[in-house]
């Protein structure tokens, strides 16, 4: 049986992050931690290029267009929608999901969804970097394991 498996290893490669400025404190630390495990794993600072959008609804629309420039191995998209009073969340939640998905199949490129999605902003802050580990950083993960997985596929 032959395996195939993505390595951790960004060296050589660019990604970029699609980050949503609602809810800011809490994306800020999630790109934190995305740079963190990009660098850790050998990418070079320069090849990491930082979009800012809206809000999380506005993700898919830049995730897409920047994913089409084709000059990225991967593309990681952060956000933080937080539960309020209304159902916003759910409209928002549900839509950053689907459209990231829509894109990573339609560009055939790892367009990774770390977004947070959470009732409390108590539970946010546990996601972006204190109890529950960093999901920017996980989300960076499975950017660079994707991209190293897609070469192998490729060929
Ligand atoms: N955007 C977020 O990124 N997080 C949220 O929690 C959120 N809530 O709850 O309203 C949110 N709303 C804004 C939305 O993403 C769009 O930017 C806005 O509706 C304009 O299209």
């Amino acid at each position: 049986m032959k395996k195939y498996e993505g390595k951790l290893i960004a060296k050589g490669k660019k990604f970029a992050i699609v980050a949503s400025r609602f809810n800011e404190f809490i994306v800020s630390k999630l790109i934190e931690g995305a740079e963190d495990a990009f660098v850790r794993h050998g990418l070079d600072k320069d090849d990491l290029d930082l979009y800012w959008v809206p809000g999380a609804f506005e993700i898919p629309l830049f995730a897409e267009m920047v994913a089409d420039k084709g000059i990225y191995d991967g593309v990681v998209c952060l956000g933080a929608v937080i539960r309020g009073d209304t159902s916003h969340y759910e409209l928002v939640s549900t839509e950053v999901a689907k459209g990231i998905a829509t894109v990573s199949l339609k560009l055939k490129t790892p367009v990774i969804f770390g977004v947070v999605t959470t009732d409390t902003i108590d539970q946010a802050v546990q996601r972006a970097g204190t109890k529950a580990g960093n999901k920017g950083f996980d989300a960076a993960m499975s950017a660079i394991e994707s991209a190293n997985l897609m070469d192998q596929i490729k060929g």
